[in-house]
Order: structure tokens, then C-alpha cells, then sequence
């Protein structure tokens, strides 16, 4: 498999096989980018996974209730289209499993397996400036080389388990969400202690509740949260899809965040508040993440942002029995949608039932882990089973975790000491022919994933296809637009409401110690499509490419 440059025999011996090129991560990214690469442009093409299997962030999250929240016929491959004419969803959001069976099912038709080699943890990848290789270094001593490095590692794969003192000492079972037993956990009879009321404790809750003799959440931050209203798809709307997924490509193609529904034109506040109630009720019917869109000003007019928070605590407290739970739920401190808005399946609900409470942590910090359960300032809470549902550190995170070094050794974490420094999430200065899938600085996790990453992936086999048309051999931006483009990505934040979210992990708020650096690009899936496509048909604008 070892490609076939003279390059290979005399550095093999060294640093391993050659490929033309090399991919870290085989989730939806990864096995995209190996068919584009190895099938579309005839490359030698490697995935180095560390786990088992294909799934990436799939892989991981098998926590209760683990479901995307992009809706099925959205949450798919697009640019084949016999996958999408073959592969049919059950249900309006895809649970986790059926996103596993997905992925190897697009996995085994395109014959992907063949070249991933599993259960490699990449440690490092150092880029050799002589023979213009990345020498990649996987945890098991491996190395293998190639002179294109693609990052397909996720924006959420690096757990953030918080280090509360004490935790060693803890006798019962804990589990971090992100990395879940595959064999799964039975709370039945067990005390449970659920830490996290983001997206992923927002769907775990309701189904822990089920089975726990005893649910206790643990609330630093409380949320907004919108019905999903999930349900089986009807073979209707099934053979809909399919008849129309060209106009549903077009249609994700060209809204802000890549899902298949438009934006609203109007304005929060141009309506009477008679209407505007009208439409939030119809939306919060509907469900889903399309509640946003149900006006166009949601997300950049705290006015207009102030009339949909409202709606949603008027919710809270009309579902949520107890006026005191219902008081901590509903006591949300910043603009709705500023958070990543979780959808969810009777999370408010589940405040009604007997064995579930709820601590606000705001109130009373959790101080320590103690053997038999969590301490706060004002209580001891005795468990069996602690969950963390405490996110990711994101976005940087999995690609920091690599010791990646570019020319003269120049290492990412130092060039990321104050924030990620890309140019289009793409690129970094001073890294040479490496390629970020879903970078900081490009729009990934504000949108709809497979949109995103399928541009990206597109993007970068084309480059890579004119690099051997012309006989380049070497790609990276310069420092100076990747200094323009971190500009750029602080102004689309700062002309939204994202930013005044505190305590989001968008600004890495939520590792401690992290900088705080707005990380994804705002401004918009279609707009930023449009200036990637003009770097291009320029090109490469703003980076530098050598023979
Ligand atoms: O993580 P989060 P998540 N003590 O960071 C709390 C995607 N996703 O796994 O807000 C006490 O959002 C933390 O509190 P605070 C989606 O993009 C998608 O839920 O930092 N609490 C927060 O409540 C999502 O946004 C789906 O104050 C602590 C929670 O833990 C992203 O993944 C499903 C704490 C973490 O929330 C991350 O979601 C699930 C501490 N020391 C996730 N540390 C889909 O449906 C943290 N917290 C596709």
C-alpha cells in the first residue's frame, strides 16, 4: 500500500510507510476525505483512528438518549447521490446507534475499511521541511509518513472531565459522556448524580430518570431547551426527501447554517405581540433547532433575542411543577441560541417526577467528590453512579492533544497559546501542506456538521488537485492573511449576540484555563462557502504554494 515515490524505500526504514497523503480520524470527515482522496484523485491515502471503528464523535457518545440534532435528512452524506437514494432514516433525529450503522454502511459500499488502520491514537506529527514529508507518530510506536496531513479529528472528541477534588476517592462508578461504556451502565436501583446541562445532559437526564431509583442534576448554567418532537418518518416523507434532494442540497447550501429549512425574513419586533406569540407557539410546536429560525434577527438583536428567552422561561415554568425548580431552570443568564440551543425529549418535564432533583451549582458550588457521592457548600449528596455531562474542550482541543510541529519545529500549542490562529479553519502559518477539517475559524459546529464538512473536504481535494496540475508540492498561508482572517472571525462574532455568552464553550470558557477566543466562524456557512470558492478561483489567495 506504501506509495510508490522514490522518496518511500530509502526514508521507509525510518519513519515508516509513505502515502501521498494522511488522514487523522475516521468520522464522517475522515472517511469522506480517504474517497475523495484514494477514489477521486487516485492518492495513496491512509486513516489513522484510534478507535476500533468508524463513527468519530459517534464512536464515543453512546450515552442514554445520545441522538444528533439535525434532522435525518440533513444529517447525511450529500454528494452521492446513490447513498442518499439508498440509505433510509427511521426517525426525524437519528439516534446513535443508527448514526453507527450509517457510517459503516457508507463505509463498507465505498470500501473504505481496507485503508484505516484502527486503534492508532496519533501522538505527533512532525513536518520535515528536507523531504517535505509529516512524519506521524501513532501511540503504538508506529510511524508512518506522507506529504499531505489532513486533521479530520472532530470539534468534539477531547472530553472535559473537571478535575473536582476528590474524585479518585469516589467508590461507586463514573462516567464521562464522551467516553461511554460500550456495553452501557444500568442505573436501575442506583442513586445518580448527573453533572452538566448542555445539550448531552439535556438528552441523558430524561432516560437516566427512567431506569434510576434516584436522579440528582447538578446545574451550573441553566439552559434553554426546545422540544425535538421526534417521531418515526412516514414513507412519505421518506420518498419526499429522496425526489427532492437536489433542491434540498441547494436549499442547506444557501441558508446561514447548513440545515434544510430557510431563516424567517421578518423581524422579532415588526409583528404585534399577538402574532409574534402566534409564531413561537406554532414553532415551539414544530420543534427542532428550526425554532430559531422563526425570525431573522434572533441571533444579532437582543430585543428581538429577549422576546424568544421570554417564551422559552414562560415554558419553564408552565411545565415544570415546583415554582422553586422552576425558578432555577428558567433563571437563564444569556441570549437564547448564544449557547448551542440543545433540543430535547421531556427534559422540563422530567423535573416533575419523584425521583428527580435539581442543585443549582451556581448557588451552592460543588466543593468535593467524597467517597459515597458529591459535596457542595450546602449539602452532601449521596450517589452510586456519577455522570459527567461536561462537554468538550473543543475545537482546539483534539488537535492540541497532538503534538503537531511544523517548519523548524514550530510548535501548534505555542502558535495557539493565546487562541487557535487559522487561516479559513483550513490552514496554519508556518505548517506546510496540513489541512484542518472543521478548523477554528471556520464555520463547523454553528452549522449543520455534514454541510460543513463536506465543503471542507471538497475544498481540500481540489486544492490538492490543482497543487499536481501545476506542479506544486507545498501549501500554507501566509501570516498575514491568516492575521486578516482571526480579524475577520472576531468581527462576525462581535456583529451577533454569540459572543455574550459567557460561559460558553465557544469561547472556551468552559475549560479552565483556556483562552478565551471566540473559535468558530459566524459569519455564515454560505458566505464563508462563497470566499473559500473565491480563494480558490484566485488561486489560492492568501496562501503560498512552492514546486
Ligand atoms: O457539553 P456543554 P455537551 N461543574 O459544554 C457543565 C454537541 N452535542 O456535551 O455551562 C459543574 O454544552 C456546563 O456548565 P457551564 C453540541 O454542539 C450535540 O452538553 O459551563 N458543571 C454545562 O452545563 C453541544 O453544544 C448533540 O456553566 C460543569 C455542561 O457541563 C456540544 O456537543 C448532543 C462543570 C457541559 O455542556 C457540547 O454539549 C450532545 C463543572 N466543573 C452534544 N464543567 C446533538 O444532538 C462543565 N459543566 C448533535
Amino acid at each position: 500500500m506504501a506509495s510508490i515515490t522514490p522518496h518511500g524505500s530509502r526514508a521507509e526504514a525510518v519513519e515508516g510507510p509513505e502515502f501521498d497523503a494522511l488522514i487523522i480520524g475516521a468520522g464522517f470527515s475522515g472517511l469522506y476525505q480517504l474517497h475523495c482522496l484514494r477514489d477521486r484523485l487516485g492518492l495513496s491515502a491512509q486513516v489513522l483512528e484510534a478507535a476500533e471503528g468508524v463513527g468519530g464523535t459517534w464512536y464515543w457518545n453512546r450515552y442514554p438518549g445520545a441522538r444528533c440534532d439535525s434532522e435525518s435528512h440533513s444529517y447525511s452524506y450529500y454528494f452521492s447521490d446513490e447513498l442518499l437514494q439508498e440509505w433510509e432514516w427511521s426517525e426525524r433525529y437519528p439516534q446513535q446507534p443508527e448514526i453507527m450503522r450509517y457510517l459503516n454502511w457508507v463505509a463498507d459500499r465505498l470500501d473504505l475499511k481496507r485503508d484505516i488502520r484502527f486503534g492508532r491514537r496519533v501522538v505527533s506529527a512532525r513536518y520535515q521541511e528536507a523531504t517535505n514529508r509529516w512524519i506521524v507518530e501513532a501511540e503504538t510506536g508506529e510511524r508512518f509518513q506522507a506529504r499531505f496531513l489532513v486533521t479530520a479529528v472532530g470539534c468534539l472528541s477531547s472530553a472535559n472531565i473537571p478535575k473536582i477534588p476528590g474524585l479518585e476517592s469516589f467508590t461507586g462508578e463514573w462516567y464521562h459522556t464522551g467516553q461511554w461504556p460500550h456495553e452501557g451502565v444500568d442505573f436501575t436501583g442506583k442513586r445518580v448524580g448527573q453533572v452538566g446541562t448542555g445539550s448531552t445532559g439535556i438528552q441523558a437526564a430524561p432516560v437516566i430518570a427512567e431506569s434510576a431509583k434516584h436522579l440528582t442534576v447538578f446545574q451550573r448554567t441553566a439552559n434553554y431547551s426546545v422540544p425535538a418532537r421526534n417521531g418515526p418518518l412516514t414513507p412519505e416523507f421518506l420518498r419526499w426527501s429522496k425526489e427532492n434532494s437536489a433542491e434540498l442540497r441547494e436549499l442547506m447550501h444557501s441558508t446561514p447554517n447548513g440545515h434544510p429549512f430557510a431563516i424567517s425574513e421578518r423581524s422579532a419586533l415588526s409583528v404585534p405581540p399577538e402574532e409574534r406569540q402566534a409564531i413561537y407557539e406554532q414553532a415551539w410546536e414544530t420543534g427542532g433547532l428550526r425554532f430559531r429560525a422563526a425570525f431573522r434577527d434572533l441571533l444579532v438583536d437582543k430585543a428581538a433575542n429577549d422576546t424568544a428567552a421570554e417564551f422559552i422561561k414562560a415554558k419553564i415554568r408552565e411545565v415544570v411543577k415546583d415554582p422553586e425548580t422552576a425558578a432555577k431552570l428558567a433563571n437563564i443568564d444569556h441570549p437564547f441560541a448564544a449557547k448551542r440551543p440543545p433540543i430535547d425529549t421531556d427534559y422540563f418535564e422530567t423535573f416533575n417526577r419523584d425521583n428527580v432533583a435539581l442543585v443549582d451549582v451556581r448557588a451552592e458550588p460543588i466543593e468535593a467528590i467524597m467517597p459515597n457521592g458529591i459535596r457542595t457548600s450546602r449539602a452532601e449528596y449521596a450517589l452510586d453512579v456519577i455522570v459527567f455531562a461536561t462537554g468538550f474542550d473543543a475545537m482546539t482541543g483534539p488537535l492540541l492533544g497532538i503534538d503537531i510541529r511544523g517548519r523548524n519545529a514550530l510548535s501548534l500549542r505555542d502558535v495557539w497559546h493565546a487562541g487557535p490562529r487559522t487561516y479559513l479553519g483550513l490552514g496554519v502559518a508556518g505548517f506546510p501542506n496540513l489541512f484542518t477539517i472543521t478548523g477554528p475559524g471556520s464555520p463547523s459546529v454553528l452549522c449543520n456538521m455534514p454541510v460543513a464538512i463536506e465543503q471542507h473536504v471538497e475544498w481540500v481535494t481540489n486544492c490538492i488537485a490543482y497543487m499536481r496540475k501545476r506542479g506544486y508540492e507545498r501549501i500554507e498561508p501566509s501570516a498575514e492573511s491568516a492575521d486578516r482572517w482571526v480579524d475577520h472571525v472576531n468581527e462576525a462574532a462581535n456583529a451577533t449576540l454569540l459572543p455574550q455568552a459567557k460561559h460558553s464553550w465557544y469561547l472556551g470558557a468552559n475549560v479552565p484555563g483556556k483562552p478565551r477566543v471566540f473559535m468558530p466562524y459566524a459569519g455564515g456557512m454560505a458566505r464563508y462557502r462563497k470566499i473559500c470558492n473565491e480563494v480558490a478561483a484566485k488561486g489560492y489567495e492568501g496562501f503560498e504554494l512552492r514546486p
